[in-house]
């Protein structure tokens, strides 16, 4: 025992009670014990080691070939009342979800070792950190844990006696896929997941934690918890500029989070600064801004895609001390996965562990499949990384994957307006979530599968919060995904992305003037910088273009969406669809 935390040693005892492990391991977040643990993953095949002169101390995992994404349809919200789950998350009542999950946690954990981890999300002691426990029967957990939050036992000093932290019991058990829940218990804190393996149902603090839990917590004290990238903005000058952006799972904030400026941009003295690539726990600060934190420690992020071309800092990041889940692994003890370069390797072994040739024109790598790599291995991790305060934000760009609809970018009138347009967000679907890919979906402030209570609620939190912030970042949206009609896209994205953020920011600082149209503020096209890149004005024009019609057959869309909500609705919110339509007719 780790600590004389009553409520902690009371609750890991009832939890072994359950679950009956065969012993109880306090993990102290020392390397030294971390090592040992892979060692013991490598004996039992939970782990394999990777070369270590080409991957110094990373490890290789596969996650059961049924388990390998979220399961939405298994995650519930069991607060006490179901309106208050809403429409958009499933629910049971409390007492009836912890009945069926006793029977499936009853003895998971025989015949194998619960690991007790203490966590953190924000740095430890700092006045936003909030604290968790969890409890598992998975190395893999351990230690991806141990990358992504900060884990040991400064955390137990922190906490003390008191009774403030979140609770999180995983069982791999049988990985049943039809005994697999991810369970949010808000009135308890208390997070349940049983049967599943894959980061994001197991990696407690994160989705479950982070967002579905803390956006309970944030309704509650007045803040907001939310699926966003932080990043930081250098200009020639010297000023560094924050925006958080929120787009869907596998739509790019990985990618934005750690954005390399154009060449000419670098040249110049432009430069990008990674705060964060998934979440961001934002608060009203004493100056009127918008503060954001980072709470995670480390990137989950997708491999597939990612490349020296696209996204070298990303694959920077993960060249040490690294999980990598569902790749290809190949024969040296190197990775490899799809999108990564074109030479794709030899006798190597797909996700599922076969030998793999990419001749069968069969990817090797799942196309979820991800690395995890520790924060402090980014190039560009941003110097305000640990800092307690956080960073201030000037602009929120919400966007998705739009084949036609959405234009590159376009600025909200207002914080009103700009939590409309987050509403009203929408993606074509990808790997990360269960369902047809490539299907479209609405996807409010990306935080679809992520929001811990009704989304009606949550976009009236929203707009309340609007009232506290004296000096509000600008909402845009943005869509790097518009293609032609053969499908290609228009736009070049990634590192040319900057080109939009950059006129965003300059929005934000009344630098750069817009022209109104029927959805909001558009650039005028001279103002986006085109300069070292292969597009002509009238192509960015269209790229800027609003199509009546399809905005009008979206406006339709939205209000059917609208119409789950009934009377939670904000009314503003009714309002900006009617005014919208107005304009487009
Ligand atoms: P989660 O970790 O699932 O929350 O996702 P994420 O939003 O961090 O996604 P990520 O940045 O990893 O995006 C992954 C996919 O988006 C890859 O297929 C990328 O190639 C693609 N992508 C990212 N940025 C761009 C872009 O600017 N243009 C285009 N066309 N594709 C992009
Ligand atoms: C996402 O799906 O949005 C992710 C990965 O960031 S996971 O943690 O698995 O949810
Ligand atoms: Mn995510």
């Amino acid at each position: 025992m780790l600590t004389e935390n009553k409520h902690i040693v009371n609750w890991v005892n009832e939890m072994a009670q359950l679950c009956c492990p065969d012993n109880i391991v306090w993990i102290d977040g020392s390397e030294s014990q971390l090592q040992s643990l892979r060692e013991e993953g490598f004996a039992t095949g939970e782990l394999i080691k990777l070369n270590d002169e080409l991957l110094p101390g990373c490890v290789y995992h596969r996650s059961a070939v049924n388990d390998v994404a979220r399961v939405e349809g298994r995650t519930y919200i069991c607060c006490e009342k179901e309106e208050d789950a809403g429409p958009t998350n499933n629910w049971m009542a409390p007492d009836e979800m912890y009945a069926k999950l006793k029977e499936i946690y009853k003895g998971s954990m025989a015949g194998r070792t619960m690991y007790v981890i203490p966590y953190s999300m924000g740095v430890v002691g700092s006045p936003f950190a909030k604290y968790g426990i969890e409890l598992t029967d998975s190395i893999y957990v351990v230690v991806s844990m141990a990358i992504m939050t900060r884990v040991g036992t400064d955390v137990y000093k922190a906490l003390g006696d008191s009774p403030d932290f979140i609770k999180g019991l995983h069982s791999k058990a049988e990985l049943d896929a039809e005994k697999r829940y991810i369970v949010h218990f808000p009135q308890d804190n208390t997070i349940m997941s049983v049967n599943s393996g894959y980061g994001g149902n197991v990696l407690l603090g994160k989705k479950c934690f982070a967002l579905r839990i803390a956006s309970c917590l944030g309704r509650d004290e007045g803040w907001l918890a939310e699926h966003m990238l932080i990043l930081g903005v250098e200009n020639p000058k010297g000023e560094v500029r924050y925006v958080c952006g929120a787009f869907p799972s596998a739509c790019g904030k990985t990618n934005l989070a750690m954005l390399i400026p154009p060449e000419g941009y670098r040249k110049d003295g432009w430069k990008c600064w990674c705060v964060g690539d998934d979440i961001a726990w934002l608060r009203p600060g004493p100056d009127g801004r918008l503060w954001a934190v980072n709470p995670e420690n480390g990137f989950f992020g997708v491999a597939p895609g990612t490349s020296s071309k696209t996204n070298p800092n990303a694959l920077a990041s993960a060249m040490k001390n690294s999980i990598f889940t569902n790749v290809v692994l190949k024969e040296d003890g190197g990775v490899w996965w799809e999108g990564m370069d074109k030479n794709p390797p030899k006798n190597a072994l797909d996700w599922k562990g076969n030998p793999w040739d990419s001749a069968s024109g069969v990817p090797g790598a799942h196309p979820n499949s991800r690395f995890t790599a520790p924060a402090k291995n980014c190039p560009c991790i941003s110097p305000e990384f640990e800092n307690p305060a956080g960073v201030p934000i000037s602009a929120i760009v919400f966007g998705g994957r739009r084949a036609k609809t959405a234009p590159l970018v376009y600025q909200s009138r207002d914080w009103d307006h700009g939590v409309f347009v987050g509403s009203i967000m929408a993606s074509e679907k990808t790997a990360a979530a269960e369902g047809k890919v490539g299907e479209t979906r609405r996807d409010p402030m990306a935080m679809l599968p992520f929001c811990g209570y009704h989304m009606a609620d949550y976009w009236q939190h929203w707009l309340d919060m609007g009232k506290k912030i004296t000096n509000p970042p600008v909402i845009a949206n943005v869509n790097w995904f518009r293609t032609d009609d053969e499908g290609h896209f228009l736009w070049p994205g990634f590192g040319d992305n900057l080109r939009v953020i950059r006129w965003v920011l300059e929005r934000a600082f009344g630098e750069v003037e817009a022209r109104e149209s029927e959805i909001g503020f558009l650039p005028n096209v001279e103002d986006i910088d085109l300069s070292g890149l292969d597009m002509s004005a009238d192509e960015l024009g269209e790229l800027l273009s609003v199509d009546k019609e399809l905005w009008l057959a979206e406006c339709e869309g939205i209000r059917e969406f609208y119409g789950k909500f009934g009377e939670k609705l904000p009314a503003k919110l009714m309002e900006e669809l009617e005014k919208l339509e107005g304009n487009l007719k």
